[in-house]
Protein backbone atom coordinates (compact mmCIF):
# COMPACT_ATOMS: atom_id res chain seq x y z
CA UNK A 1 0.00 0.00 0.00
CA UNK A 2 1.28 3.50 -0.74
CA UNK A 3 2.41 5.34 2.28
CA UNK A 4 -0.28 8.62 2.64
CA UNK A 5 1.82 12.16 2.71
CA UNK A 6 2.03 13.97 6.04
CA UNK A 7 -0.21 17.15 5.72
CA UNK A 8 1.76 18.95 8.28
CA UNK A 9 5.22 18.72 6.09
CA UNK A 10 2.74 19.56 2.60
CA UNK A 11 1.53 22.66 4.26
CA UNK A 12 4.60 23.75 6.15
CA UNK A 13 7.31 23.14 3.16
CA UNK A 14 4.58 25.10 -0.19
CA UNK A 15 4.35 27.87 2.20
CA UNK A 16 7.87 27.90 3.19
CA UNK A 17 8.90 27.52 -0.59
CA UNK A 18 6.48 29.58 -1.80
CA UNK A 19 6.54 32.89 0.18
CA UNK A 20 9.42 31.98 3.20
CA UNK A 21 9.04 35.94 5.12
CA UNK A 22 5.29 36.27 4.12
CA UNK A 23 3.57 36.54 7.93
CA UNK A 24 1.99 33.15 8.67
CA UNK A 25 0.65 34.38 11.96
CA UNK A 26 0.06 38.05 13.94
CA UNK A 27 -0.25 38.27 17.90
CA UNK A 28 -0.44 41.19 19.02
CA UNK A 29 3.00 42.89 17.88
CA UNK A 30 4.32 39.82 16.91
CA UNK A 31 5.05 38.18 13.43
CA UNK A 32 5.21 34.55 12.62
CA UNK A 33 6.89 34.09 9.44
CA UNK A 34 6.29 31.31 7.02
CA UNK A 35 9.56 30.10 7.13
CA UNK A 36 10.09 30.25 11.02
CA UNK A 37 6.60 28.51 11.46
CA UNK A 38 7.65 25.42 9.50
CA UNK A 39 11.57 25.41 11.24
CA UNK A 40 10.14 25.39 14.69
CA UNK A 41 7.20 22.70 14.01
CA UNK A 42 10.12 20.56 12.68
CA UNK A 43 12.33 21.19 15.79
CA UNK A 44 9.79 20.48 18.23
CA UNK A 45 9.19 16.91 15.77
CA UNK A 46 12.63 16.19 16.71
CA UNK A 47 12.43 16.94 20.10
CA UNK A 48 9.09 15.04 20.59
CA UNK A 49 11.78 12.20 18.93
CA UNK A 50 14.13 12.80 21.21
CA UNK A 51 12.26 12.66 24.21
CA UNK A 52 10.48 9.36 23.27
CA UNK A 53 7.04 10.02 21.59
CA UNK A 54 6.46 8.00 18.73
CA UNK A 55 3.86 8.31 15.92
CA UNK A 56 0.63 7.32 17.04
CA UNK A 57 1.03 8.78 20.89
CA UNK A 58 -1.34 11.46 21.51
CA UNK A 59 -0.01 14.77 22.55
CA UNK A 60 -2.61 16.95 24.66
CA UNK A 61 -1.75 21.14 24.02
CA UNK A 62 -3.37 22.58 26.70
CA UNK A 63 -2.46 26.21 25.20
CA UNK A 64 -4.01 29.62 24.80
CA UNK A 65 -4.09 30.64 20.74
CA UNK A 66 -0.54 31.44 20.48
CA UNK A 67 2.26 31.12 17.82
CA UNK A 68 3.52 27.85 20.65
CA UNK A 69 0.24 26.41 19.85
CA UNK A 70 0.67 25.91 16.19
CA UNK A 71 3.76 25.48 16.29
CA UNK A 72 3.26 22.45 18.71
CA UNK A 73 -0.18 21.15 17.12
CA UNK A 74 1.89 21.08 13.60
CA UNK A 75 5.00 19.81 14.77
CA UNK A 76 2.92 16.73 16.97
CA UNK A 77 1.78 16.18 13.10
CA UNK A 78 5.13 16.18 11.77
CA UNK A 79 6.00 13.26 14.02
CA UNK A 80 2.17 11.36 12.92
CA UNK A 81 1.99 11.45 16.47
CA UNK A 82 -1.46 12.36 17.62
CA UNK A 83 -1.83 16.37 18.54
CA UNK A 84 -5.11 16.97 20.76
CA UNK A 85 -5.44 21.00 22.05
CA UNK A 86 -8.16 21.24 25.15
CA UNK A 87 -8.76 24.74 26.02
CA UNK A 88 -6.41 26.36 28.11
CA UNK A 89 -8.88 27.23 30.57
CA UNK A 90 -10.31 23.66 30.62
CA UNK A 91 -10.67 22.85 34.59
CA UNK A 92 -7.94 20.45 36.38
CA UNK A 93 -10.69 17.52 36.57
CA UNK A 94 -11.79 17.38 33.08
CA UNK A 95 -7.72 18.10 31.92
CA UNK A 96 -7.12 14.93 34.42
CA UNK A 97 -10.21 12.97 32.61
CA UNK A 98 -8.69 13.91 29.20
CA UNK A 99 -5.48 13.10 29.54
CA UNK A 100 -6.35 9.26 31.14
CA UNK A 101 -9.18 8.94 28.77
CA UNK A 102 -6.69 9.38 25.21
CA UNK A 103 -3.78 7.77 27.53
CA UNK A 104 -1.62 11.07 26.70
CA UNK A 105 2.15 10.12 26.10
CA UNK A 106 3.19 14.10 26.19
CA UNK A 107 1.12 17.23 27.59
CA UNK A 108 2.54 20.72 26.45
CA UNK A 109 1.18 23.82 28.84
CA UNK A 110 2.41 27.08 30.23
CA UNK A 111 5.27 26.64 33.30
CA UNK A 112 3.35 26.83 36.21
CA UNK A 113 -0.15 26.49 34.84
CA UNK A 114 -2.57 24.34 36.93
CA UNK A 115 -1.91 21.81 33.63
CA UNK A 116 1.32 21.18 34.84
CA UNK A 117 0.19 20.03 38.55
CA UNK A 118 -2.14 18.16 36.84
CA UNK A 119 0.75 16.39 34.83
CA UNK A 120 1.92 15.41 38.37
CA UNK A 121 -1.12 13.00 38.86
CA UNK A 122 -1.40 10.79 36.01
CA UNK A 123 0.72 8.11 36.08
CA UNK A 124 1.15 7.31 32.53
CA UNK A 125 2.04 10.82 31.14
CA UNK A 126 5.85 10.55 30.00
CA UNK A 127 6.54 14.12 29.36
CA UNK A 128 5.16 17.50 30.60
CA UNK A 129 6.57 19.99 28.51
CA UNK A 130 6.12 23.75 29.51
CA UNK A 131 5.96 26.31 26.36
CA UNK A 132 5.60 29.86 25.76
CA UNK A 133 3.77 32.04 23.61
CA UNK A 134 6.85 31.51 21.36
CA UNK A 135 6.98 27.93 21.38
CA UNK A 136 8.04 25.03 23.42
CA UNK A 137 10.98 25.01 25.13
CA UNK A 138 14.25 23.81 24.25
CA UNK A 139 13.95 24.05 21.02
CA UNK A 140 17.25 25.76 19.78
CA UNK A 141 19.18 22.82 20.45
CA UNK A 142 17.18 20.63 17.60
CA UNK A 143 17.27 20.72 13.96
CA UNK A 144 15.21 22.89 11.67
CA UNK A 145 14.81 20.06 9.35
CA UNK A 146 12.74 16.57 9.90
CA UNK A 147 11.85 13.88 8.64
CA UNK A 148 8.44 13.50 8.71
CA UNK A 149 6.75 10.30 9.42
CA UNK A 150 3.75 9.07 7.30
CA UNK A 151 0.73 9.01 8.57
CA UNK A 152 0.09 5.31 10.65
CA UNK A 153 -3.12 3.26 9.06
CA UNK A 154 -5.16 2.96 12.03
CA UNK A 155 -3.78 5.39 14.44
CA UNK A 156 -5.44 8.91 14.18
CA UNK A 157 -3.84 12.09 12.66
CA UNK A 158 -5.55 14.67 15.08
CA UNK A 159 -7.89 14.78 18.06
CA UNK A 160 -10.48 17.23 19.64
CA UNK A 161 -12.89 16.38 22.57
CA UNK A 162 -16.23 17.72 21.95
CA UNK A 163 -17.74 19.48 25.10
CA UNK A 164 -21.49 17.95 24.46
CA UNK A 165 -24.34 19.57 25.96
CA UNK A 166 -24.31 16.95 28.68
CA UNK A 167 -21.22 14.78 30.60
CA UNK A 168 -17.89 14.02 30.04
CA UNK A 169 -16.24 15.17 26.91
CA UNK A 170 -15.95 12.46 24.21
CA UNK A 171 -12.54 12.06 21.85
CA UNK A 172 -13.23 12.34 18.48
CA UNK A 173 -10.58 11.34 16.56
CA UNK A 174 -9.52 12.66 12.63
CA UNK A 175 -7.31 11.17 10.14
CA UNK A 176 -4.50 13.92 9.48
CA UNK A 177 -6.16 14.58 5.88
CA UNK A 178 -9.41 15.66 7.12
CA UNK A 179 -7.82 18.83 8.34
CA UNK A 180 -8.29 19.47 4.74
CA UNK A 181 -11.70 18.96 4.05
CA UNK A 182 -13.41 22.30 5.43
CA UNK A 183 -10.79 23.82 2.75
CA UNK A 184 -12.53 22.61 -0.21
CA UNK A 185 -16.16 23.20 -0.81
CA UNK A 186 -16.87 25.50 2.28
CA UNK A 187 -13.66 28.03 1.97
CA UNK A 188 -12.90 28.15 -1.67
CA UNK A 189 -16.58 27.92 -3.45
CA UNK A 190 -18.42 29.34 -0.44
CA UNK A 191 -15.59 31.91 1.22
CA UNK A 192 -13.31 31.66 -2.16
CA UNK A 193 -10.72 32.44 0.61
CA UNK A 194 -7.41 33.13 -1.37
CA UNK A 195 -3.33 34.33 -0.51
CA UNK A 196 -4.27 37.42 -0.02
CA UNK A 197 -6.76 36.87 2.48
CA UNK A 198 -5.89 37.32 6.85
CA UNK A 199 -8.33 35.31 8.45
CA UNK A 200 -9.12 35.82 11.78
CA UNK A 201 -11.24 33.25 14.64
CA UNK A 202 -12.75 34.39 18.21
CA UNK A 203 -12.86 30.69 18.52
CA UNK A 204 -9.91 28.63 19.89
CA UNK A 205 -7.75 26.29 18.37
CA UNK A 206 -9.10 23.95 20.53
CA UNK A 207 -12.75 24.13 19.10
CA UNK A 208 -13.28 22.42 15.57
CA UNK A 209 -14.52 25.66 14.15
CA UNK A 210 -11.28 28.25 15.62
CA UNK A 211 -8.62 25.48 14.10
CA UNK A 212 -10.97 24.88 10.92
CA UNK A 213 -10.36 29.12 10.84
CA UNK A 214 -7.04 29.57 12.20
CA UNK A 215 -5.11 26.74 10.67
CA UNK A 216 -6.64 24.80 7.76
CA UNK A 217 -7.92 27.15 6.18
CA UNK A 218 -5.23 30.02 6.16
CA UNK A 219 -2.28 27.50 5.78
CA UNK A 220 -3.90 25.73 2.73
CA UNK A 221 -4.66 29.30 1.23
CA UNK A 222 -1.34 30.83 2.10
CA UNK A 223 -2.78 33.40 3.70
CA UNK A 224 -2.38 34.75 7.18
CA UNK A 225 -4.33 34.36 10.45
CA UNK A 226 -4.40 36.32 13.31
CA UNK A 227 -4.06 34.93 16.80
CA UNK A 228 -5.87 36.26 20.17
CA UNK A 229 -4.51 34.69 23.24
CA UNK A 230 -6.75 36.13 25.88
CA UNK A 231 -10.69 35.76 26.33
CA UNK A 232 -12.37 37.21 23.46
CA UNK A 233 -14.29 40.31 24.81
CA UNK A 234 -15.34 43.07 22.59
CA UNK A 235 -12.49 45.12 23.43
CA UNK A 236 -10.27 42.60 22.59
CA UNK A 237 -11.98 41.61 19.70
CA UNK A 238 -12.24 45.28 18.22
CA UNK A 239 -8.39 46.18 19.07
CA UNK A 240 -7.09 43.16 17.21
CA UNK A 241 -9.44 44.00 13.97
CA UNK A 242 -8.23 47.61 14.31
CA UNK A 243 -4.43 46.43 14.74
CA UNK A 244 -4.24 43.59 11.85
CA UNK A 245 -7.22 44.60 9.46
CA UNK A 246 -8.17 40.76 8.69
CA UNK A 247 -10.58 40.38 5.45
CA UNK A 248 -12.37 37.55 7.08
CA UNK A 249 -13.87 37.24 10.94
CA UNK A 250 -15.19 34.16 12.84
CA UNK A 251 -17.48 33.91 15.37
CA UNK A 252 -20.29 32.58 17.18
CA UNK A 253 -23.56 34.07 18.01
CA UNK A 254 -22.99 34.87 21.48
CA UNK A 255 -19.64 37.29 20.91
CA UNK A 256 -22.20 38.93 17.74
CA UNK A 257 -24.19 40.53 20.24
CA UNK A 258 -21.50 41.33 22.45
CA UNK A 259 -19.67 43.01 19.71
CA UNK A 260 -22.99 44.87 18.19
CA UNK A 261 -24.03 46.04 21.92
CA UNK A 262 -20.41 47.67 21.90
CA UNK A 263 -20.17 48.62 18.78
CA UNK A 264 -19.19 52.27 18.61
CA UNK A 265 -17.40 53.71 14.55
CA UNK A 266 -17.16 57.44 16.53
CA UNK A 267 -14.83 55.65 18.85
CA UNK A 268 -12.78 54.08 16.23
CA UNK A 269 -14.33 50.36 16.08
CA UNK A 270 -13.41 50.35 12.29
CA UNK A 271 -13.86 47.51 10.52
CA UNK A 272 -13.63 48.89 6.52
CA UNK A 273 -10.44 45.55 6.03
CA UNK A 274 -13.53 43.13 6.84
CA UNK A 275 -14.99 40.97 3.54
CA UNK A 276 -17.58 38.73 5.42
CA UNK A 277 -18.43 38.00 8.70
CA UNK A 278 -19.04 34.26 9.31
CA UNK A 279 -20.90 32.96 12.40
CA UNK A 280 -20.88 29.28 13.55
CA UNK A 281 -21.20 27.76 17.15
CA UNK A 282 -25.21 27.57 17.66
CA UNK A 283 -27.40 28.87 15.06
CA UNK A 284 -27.45 32.75 14.43
CA UNK A 285 -30.67 34.48 16.28
CA UNK A 286 -32.55 36.01 12.98
CA UNK A 287 -32.64 39.74 14.60
CA UNK A 288 -29.08 39.38 15.36
CA UNK A 289 -28.18 38.94 12.00
CA UNK A 290 -30.28 41.33 10.62
CA UNK A 291 -29.28 44.27 12.97
CA UNK A 292 -25.73 42.65 12.65
CA UNK A 293 -25.45 43.94 9.03
CA UNK A 294 -27.38 46.92 9.95
CA UNK A 295 -25.23 48.75 11.84
CA UNK A 296 -22.09 47.26 10.41
CA UNK A 297 -23.20 47.20 6.80
CA UNK A 298 -21.40 43.80 6.90
CA UNK A 299 -22.84 40.83 5.68
CA UNK A 300 -23.06 37.95 8.37
CA UNK A 301 -23.39 34.35 6.91
CA UNK A 302 -24.22 31.89 9.09
CA UNK A 303 -23.59 28.19 8.84
CA UNK A 304 -23.53 24.70 11.02
CA UNK A 305 -20.64 21.87 11.40
CA UNK A 306 -19.90 19.83 14.25
CA UNK A 307 -16.52 18.06 15.84
CA UNK A 308 -17.71 15.02 14.15
CA UNK A 309 -18.07 16.85 10.68
CA UNK A 310 -14.74 18.67 11.24
CA UNK A 311 -16.18 20.87 8.69
CA UNK A 312 -19.48 22.90 8.08
CA UNK A 313 -22.29 21.20 6.45
CA UNK A 314 -24.82 24.02 5.66
CA UNK A 315 -24.08 27.46 5.03
CA UNK A 316 -25.43 30.59 3.94
CA UNK A 317 -23.74 31.85 0.63
CA UNK A 318 -22.37 35.37 0.50
CA UNK A 319 -24.20 37.98 -1.36
CA UNK A 320 -27.82 35.57 -0.61
CA UNK A 321 -28.03 35.46 3.28
CA UNK A 322 -31.27 34.19 4.47
CA UNK A 323 -31.09 35.66 8.41
CA UNK A 324 -32.77 32.78 10.47
CA UNK A 325 -31.64 29.87 8.38
CA UNK A 326 -28.26 28.13 8.26
CA UNK A 327 -27.96 28.63 4.53
CA UNK A 328 -28.01 25.14 1.88
CA UNK A 329 -25.83 22.31 2.05
CA UNK A 330 -22.03 23.06 1.51
CA UNK A 331 -20.13 21.58 -2.11
CA UNK A 332 -19.62 17.66 -0.53
CA UNK A 333 -22.05 17.06 1.88
CA UNK A 334 -25.13 14.86 1.46
CA UNK A 335 -28.04 16.07 4.40
CA UNK A 336 -31.99 14.31 4.84
CA UNK A 337 -34.04 15.28 7.32
CA UNK A 338 -36.18 12.37 9.22
CA UNK A 339 -38.28 11.75 11.52
CA UNK A 340 -38.31 9.18 14.57
CA UNK A 341 -38.36 6.33 12.35
CA UNK A 342 -35.91 7.30 10.51
CA UNK A 343 -38.19 7.93 6.92
CA UNK A 344 -37.54 11.71 4.93
CA UNK A 345 -39.21 13.90 6.56
CA UNK A 346 -41.22 16.52 3.78
CA UNK A 347 -40.47 19.82 3.58
CA UNK A 348 -41.64 22.31 6.05
CA UNK A 349 -42.15 19.42 8.59
CA UNK A 350 -38.90 19.18 11.07
CA UNK A 351 -36.95 16.30 11.75
CA UNK A 352 -33.51 15.34 13.07
CA UNK A 353 -30.78 16.11 10.17
CA UNK A 354 -28.50 13.37 9.37
CA UNK A 355 -25.60 14.30 6.54
CA UNK A 356 -22.84 11.95 4.98
CA UNK A 357 -19.28 13.55 3.26
CA UNK A 358 -15.85 13.29 3.54
CA UNK A 359 -13.78 13.65 6.56
CA UNK A 360 -16.18 12.71 8.53
CA UNK A 361 -15.03 10.87 12.01
CA UNK A 362 -16.30 7.26 12.11
CA UNK A 363 -16.13 6.35 15.83
CA UNK A 364 -15.72 8.16 19.06
CA UNK A 365 -12.35 7.50 21.00
CA UNK A 366 -12.89 3.96 23.02
CA UNK A 367 -16.91 4.96 23.11
CA UNK A 368 -18.66 2.45 20.99
CA UNK A 369 -21.86 3.11 22.67
CA UNK A 370 -22.03 6.81 21.25
CA UNK A 371 -20.48 5.59 18.13
CA UNK A 372 -23.40 2.83 18.22
CA UNK A 373 -25.91 5.59 18.85
CA UNK A 374 -24.49 8.72 16.75
CA UNK A 375 -22.54 6.90 13.73
CA UNK A 376 -24.96 4.80 11.80
CA UNK A 377 -23.17 1.99 9.96
CA UNK A 378 -25.07 3.12 5.90
CA UNK A 379 -22.53 6.14 6.85
CA UNK A 380 -24.92 8.48 8.19
CA UNK A 381 -23.90 11.01 10.64
CA UNK A 382 -26.54 11.92 13.21
CA UNK A 383 -26.05 15.42 13.88
CA UNK A 384 -28.76 15.59 17.38
CA UNK A 385 -29.83 19.02 15.53
CA UNK A 386 -33.76 19.63 14.55
CA UNK A 387 -33.88 21.17 11.05
CA UNK A 388 -36.68 22.04 8.90
CA UNK A 389 -36.25 22.46 4.79
CA UNK A 390 -38.39 25.36 3.16
CA UNK A 391 -37.50 26.02 -0.89
CA UNK A 392 -34.64 23.96 -0.10
CA UNK A 393 -33.42 26.63 2.74
CA UNK A 394 -32.18 24.62 6.04
CA UNK A 395 -33.50 26.22 9.24
CA UNK A 396 -32.62 25.67 12.78
CA UNK A 397 -34.92 24.36 15.22
CA UNK A 398 -32.83 23.23 18.57
CA UNK A 399 -31.14 20.37 19.34
CA UNK A 400 -33.06 17.27 19.21
CA UNK A 401 -32.58 16.82 23.27
CA UNK A 402 -33.82 20.38 24.11
CA UNK A 403 -37.25 20.25 22.58
CA UNK A 404 -40.47 20.28 24.54
CA UNK A 405 -43.65 17.92 24.18
CA UNK A 406 -46.30 20.21 25.11
CA UNK A 407 -49.24 18.16 25.03
CA UNK A 408 -49.28 16.87 21.83
CA UNK A 409 -46.87 19.12 19.99
CA UNK A 410 -43.69 19.45 19.66
CA UNK A 411 -42.13 22.72 20.78
CA UNK A 412 -38.94 24.14 19.71
CA UNK A 413 -36.88 26.45 21.84
CA UNK A 414 -35.76 28.51 18.96
CA UNK A 415 -38.77 29.58 17.70
CA UNK A 416 -40.48 30.78 21.05
CA UNK A 417 -36.66 32.46 22.01
CA UNK A 418 -37.25 34.41 18.49
CA UNK A 419 -40.43 35.70 19.59
CA UNK A 420 -39.11 36.85 22.97
CA UNK A 421 -36.13 38.80 21.64
CA UNK A 422 -38.10 41.06 19.70
CA UNK A 423 -39.32 42.44 22.90
CA UNK A 424 -37.36 45.40 24.04
CA UNK A 425 -36.05 44.17 27.32
CA UNK A 426 -34.75 40.81 26.38
CA UNK A 427 -31.19 40.87 25.90
CA UNK A 428 -30.90 37.10 25.98
CA UNK A 429 -33.04 34.37 26.69
CA UNK A 430 -33.61 30.65 26.50
CA UNK A 431 -36.34 28.46 26.85
CA UNK A 432 -37.12 24.75 28.83
CA UNK A 433 -39.51 22.52 30.28
CA UNK A 434 -41.00 23.70 33.55
CA UNK A 435 -43.37 20.84 34.86
CA UNK A 436 -46.51 22.57 35.74
CA UNK A 437 -48.72 20.15 37.95
CA UNK A 438 -46.56 17.04 36.16
CA UNK A 439 -47.15 18.38 32.97
CA UNK A 440 -44.31 20.02 30.50
CA UNK A 441 -44.92 23.57 29.77
CA UNK A 442 -42.26 26.31 28.09
CA UNK A 443 -40.58 28.58 30.79
CA UNK A 444 -38.74 31.46 29.59
CA UNK A 445 -35.09 32.02 30.89
CA UNK A 446 -34.58 35.97 30.42
CA UNK A 447 -31.51 38.15 30.86
CA UNK A 448 -33.15 41.34 30.93
CA UNK A 449 -31.46 44.79 28.92
CA UNK A 450 -29.54 47.02 31.30
CA UNK A 451 -32.06 49.89 32.43
CA UNK A 452 -35.10 47.59 32.66
CA UNK A 453 -35.94 46.08 36.58
CA UNK A 454 -36.23 42.64 36.51
CA UNK A 455 -39.87 42.37 38.01
CA UNK A 456 -43.26 40.98 38.12
CA UNK A 457 -44.89 43.64 35.77
CA UNK A 458 -41.95 42.84 33.22
CA UNK A 459 -42.42 39.42 33.42
CA UNK A 460 -46.26 40.15 33.00
CA UNK A 461 -45.34 42.47 30.07
CA UNK A 462 -42.88 39.69 28.20
CA UNK A 463 -45.76 36.77 28.47
CA UNK A 464 -47.73 39.39 26.85
CA UNK A 465 -45.81 40.15 24.35
CA UNK A 466 -45.00 36.24 23.52
CA UNK A 467 -49.33 36.06 23.61
CA UNK A 468 -49.34 38.01 21.12
CA UNK A 469 -46.69 36.25 18.61
CA UNK A 470 -46.93 32.35 19.44
CA UNK A 471 -49.66 29.70 19.05
CA UNK A 472 -51.16 28.82 22.78
CA UNK A 473 -48.17 25.59 23.49
CA UNK A 474 -45.55 27.76 22.42
CA UNK A 475 -46.16 30.33 24.70
CA UNK A 476 -44.10 30.28 27.87
CA UNK A 477 -46.11 30.45 31.43
CA UNK A 478 -43.06 31.83 33.26
CA UNK A 479 -40.69 34.37 32.84
CA UNK A 480 -37.45 33.56 35.12
CA UNK A 481 -34.45 36.21 35.37
CA UNK A 482 -31.20 35.47 34.76
CA UNK A 483 -27.95 37.50 34.55
CA UNK A 484 -26.50 35.32 32.47
CA UNK A 485 -27.53 32.30 30.42
CA UNK A 486 -25.51 28.91 31.12
CA UNK A 487 -22.96 28.01 28.17
CA UNK A 488 -20.79 26.05 27.13
CA UNK A 489 -16.66 27.08 26.44
CA UNK A 490 -17.69 27.57 22.70
CA UNK A 491 -20.38 29.63 23.91
CA UNK A 492 -23.21 27.42 23.03
CA UNK A 493 -26.28 27.65 25.67
CA UNK A 494 -27.08 24.99 27.88
CA UNK A 495 -30.90 24.57 27.77
CA UNK A 496 -30.62 21.24 29.89
CA UNK A 497 -29.69 23.14 32.92
CA UNK A 498 -32.27 25.13 32.89
CA UNK A 499 -34.89 22.33 33.01
CA UNK A 500 -37.69 21.85 35.77
CA UNK A 501 -38.67 18.87 35.84
O1 LIG B 1 -20.73 24.12 16.10
C1 LIG B 1 -20.44 24.43 14.94
O2 LIG B 1 -21.25 25.06 14.24
C2 LIG B 1 -19.11 24.05 14.34
C3 LIG B 1 -18.76 24.66 13.20
C4 LIG B 1 -17.61 24.32 12.57
C5 LIG B 1 -16.80 23.38 13.07
C6 LIG B 1 -17.12 22.79 14.23
C7 LIG B 1 -18.28 23.11 14.87
C8 LIG B 1 -18.58 22.40 16.16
Amino acid sequence: MATRPNIAAQLLDRNRTQHPDKAAYLCGDDVLTHQALAADAARFANLLRARGVRPGDRVVLCLPDSFGAVKAFLGAMLLSACPTPVHAQLSPDDLKFVLQDCEAAALIAPEDSPAMEVARTVPGLRLALPCSMDGPWGLSGFSSECDAEAPQPEAPGFMLYSSGSTGRPKGVPHAQEDLLEPTRGWATEILGVGPRDVLFSASKLSFAYGLICSVSLPLAAGATAVLLSEKPGPVELFTAIVRHRPTLFFCVPTLYAMLLRAYDPGQGDDLSSLRLCYSAGEALPEGLCREWTRATGLELLDGIGSTEAFNLFLSNRPGAVRCGASGTPVPGFTVRIVDDAGADAPDGVPGELLIQGPGICRAYWKRPDKTAETMLPDGWLRTGDVYVREDGVYSHRGRKDDMLKVGAHFVSPVQVEEALRTHPAVLDCAVAALAVDGLVRPCAHVVPRPGFAADPQLAQDILRHARGLLPPQQCPVRVRFLDELPKTPTGKVQRFRLRQP
